[in-house]
């Protein structure tokens, strides 16, 4: 370069700047430039040096820089034409997702797409990880997918395939199927079967059945992902630059990958209270489908659904169960059904429930399989006190977003400080361009395995496939496998009086016999359906409410025809299927507003 003076020096800054990406004017023997330039080299960032000290018009470039900038010293940083500044500022930008921010509107490393390791990595190999990796491969995408579980403080862990596979609905529906078993045969000998007085049951041949039924899951997961093509690596990700990840495998060994587009579904982990004992001597869902010994006399703390569920089977396997619970049950659901719920297992399946109450310490009494803890409580509005002594606590508290610790800060991930969720918009974007965000992490959503599935697909389609069809997160089906059934779909009850008003509202109800429950003398007036109509909306129905057996099975498709926007009149004029509980909706007559009778009659 030419002699020149501080006006032109002026002027090379400028158009050095100007032309974009990540300009660094540096001296090389200075050690915080040095810490800047690795920290672009480690973010798998393109960048531009200048060493002042070894260009001819170095000093001079250097007070042009003071001129622009106010900074005399190096090194001095520029991303995307912006002055960042020198070494701490550059750091702190980082820190704080400024950088990453403007590292994502540079465009030439948009255009870098070829040069990076993969199409999309997705971070997750559950439901909706999976779901997302294999619709874009199929689409022609060079995808991986990382997939590790960090196992619990008990030490249980799993294969691929995420939480619903491993820890969540498969575990829990087959278990909750055995519970069903037990109900059945109380039943039979009303149906003239005989057998002996004591059926047994045995806890390590369902726990393995169960356990082989998942490790062939997890074998066929990793088929899947051969067959279209996805590179999965059993990995802990973390992401150390916009573009880059770190993957740590179960062996320790770090490998740095990049990728143009990042999908995230990391999932959740089920919470602890945080009191003294719960770590070391309580359990949770991840650790208790794969439990080597039958749980015996268990305490249940939670009021979520993952609690009731967990709690109603191990009461119908036999064992005596208490569920402690802090306010009211199943919070969010409809409160009416919530309370059938609650008094069913009360009524018929022996729990015991202690009401406003949390556990404040869990001491040991005696180790084994199981042991035995000794529990305090207080409460909600009191002194601790002695609870009881229990063979197994089992927590069911809430889950946590797999959101802290890998490194979303780098990036600039916005995250919910107080749950950890991700915020994203209808098309699943989070607030950085190329990285997205799907199944439980997401903020605001159901957290349901069809639904990260859904969303998954959805995701690949439109982003690599020319669709710009988007995830439907309005009325979604779902049910409670507790005891007795729980299936719902849109409002609840209390929602549908918020949203819309009592008045606008016709609320039609009705309990039902099972035809199958007539022969054992079980009580009439336990299931119960109840729909909830938009009277200024032709009475569309915007809440559907049953309870009762095979409530999945039923829900489904009554889902299927809110979504085609099912109205009373159409249920009026449906033809039931006789004998069934699902045709209860199509002679729903008595409305709430009448306070008529809804007790069964005739068949
Ligand atoms: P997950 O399936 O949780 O998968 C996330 C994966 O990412 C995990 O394998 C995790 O270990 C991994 N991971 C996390 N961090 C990293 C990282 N940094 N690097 C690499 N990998 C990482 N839903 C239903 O629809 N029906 C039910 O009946 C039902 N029952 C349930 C019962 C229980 C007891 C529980 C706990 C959940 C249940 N669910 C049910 C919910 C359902 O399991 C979840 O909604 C679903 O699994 C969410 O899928 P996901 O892809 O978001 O995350
Ligand atoms: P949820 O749905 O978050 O519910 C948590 C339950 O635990 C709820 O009943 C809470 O009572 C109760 N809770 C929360 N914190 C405490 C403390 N500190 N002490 C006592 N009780 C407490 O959690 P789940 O685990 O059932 O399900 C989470 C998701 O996992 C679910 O959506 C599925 O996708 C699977 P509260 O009503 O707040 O008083």
């Amino acid at each position: 370069m030419a002699p020149v003076d501080r006006s032109k020096a002026r002027v090379v800054v400028e158009r050095k700047v100007s032309a974009g990406g990540v300009v660094i004017f540096s001296k090389s023997f200075c050690p915080f430039c040095t810490q800047v330039k690795d920290l672009f080299k480690d973010l798998g960032v393109h960048y531009e040096v200048v060493e002042l000290d070894k260009i001819e018009n170095g000093s001079t470039l250097q007070e042009a820089l003071l001129d622009v900038t106010g900074q005399k010293t190096v090194p001095n940083v520029f991303v995307n034409k912006t002055h960042v500044g020198g070494c701490d500022s550059t750091f702190q930008a980082r820190a704080n997702g400024r950088l990453a921010r403007l590292l994502a509107e540079v465009p030439q490393l948009a255009d870098q797409s070829t040069s990076y390791d993969y199409d999309l990595i997705v971070v997750g190999g559950g439901s909706g990880g999976l779901a997302a990796s294999k619709e874009a491969s199929t689409l022609g995408k060079k995808v991986l997918m990382l997939d590790f579980v960090v196992p619990t403080p008990l030490g249980a862990t799993w294969g691929l395939g995420g939480t619903c596979v491993n820890v969540g609905c498969i575990p829990k529906k087959l278990m909750h199927q055995a519970a069903l078993l037990a109900h059945g045969m109380d039943d039979a000998r009303s149906f003239g079967w005989e057998f002996g007085d004591q059926a047994k049951h045995n806890w390590e041949t369902m726990k393995n059945g169960i356990q082989d039924y998942i490790h062939s899951l997890n074998f066929g997961y990793r088929v899947a992902l051969r067959t279209k093509t996805v590179t999965y690596d059993n990995a802990l990700a973390k992401f150390i630059g916009p573009h880059t990840i770190k993957a740590t495998n179960t062996q320790g060994v770090e490998s740095t990958l990049t990728a143009e587009t990042f999908v995230l579904a990391m999932g959740e982990r089920p919470r602890y209270i945080g009191i003294p004992g719960d770590k070391e001597y309580c359990i949770t869902s991840d650790d208790l489908f794969s439990l080597s010994y039958c749980p015996g006399e268990t305490l249940v703390v939670g009021a979520s659904y993952v609690a009731l569920e967990c709690a109603g089977f191990l009461a119908r396997l036999g064992l005596s169960v208490t569920v402690m619970i802090r306010s009211i049950l199943l919070r969010g659901f409809d409160q009416q059904l919530a309370n059938l719920i609650g008094d069913y297992m009360v009524d018929h399946c022996g729990i015991k429930f202690i009401r406003q109450f949390v556990p404040t310490k869990v001491e040991q009494i005696e180790a084994g399989t199981p042991g035995r803890l000794r529990v305090f409580g207080k409460a909600t509005e009191g002194e601790e006190t002695y609870m009881g002594e229990f063979n197994t606590v089992l927590f069911a508290i809430g889950r946590d977003a797999c959101t802290r610790n890998i490194g979303l800060d780098t990036v600039g991930i916005k995250v919910n400080a107080k749950t950890g969720k991700i915020p994203v918009d209808e098309y699943e974007r989070t607030n950085v361009p190329h990285v997205y965000a799907i199944g439980d992490i997401q903020e605001g959503r159901l957290e349901l395995t069809p639904v990260a599935i859904q969303a998954g697909v959805l995701l690949a389609q439109r982003l690599y496939g020319g669709s710009t069809v988007k995830c439907d997160y309005l009325t979604v089906p779902t049910t409670v496998f507790t005891p007795l059934e729980y299936g719902c779909c849109g409002l609840s009850e209390e929602r549908a009086v918020t949203m819309y008003g009592e008045d606008n509202l016709e609320v039609y109800h009705s309990n039902f016999k099972p035809l199958e429950w007539v022969l054992p003398q079980r009580e009439p007036t336990q299931c119960y359906a109840k729909i909830i109509c938009h009277m200024q909306d032709d009475e569309r129905v915007v809440g559907f409410h049953f309870l009762g057996p095979n409530a999945g099975e039923v829900t489904q498709g009554f889902a299927v025809a809110m979504k085609c926007g099912l109205t009373k009149t159409t249920l009026d004029s449906t033809i039931g299927i006789h004998p069934t509980c699902a045709e209860i909706f199509t002679t729903l007559s008595v409305t709430k507003r009448s306070g008529h009778t809804t007790e069964v009659t005739g068949c």
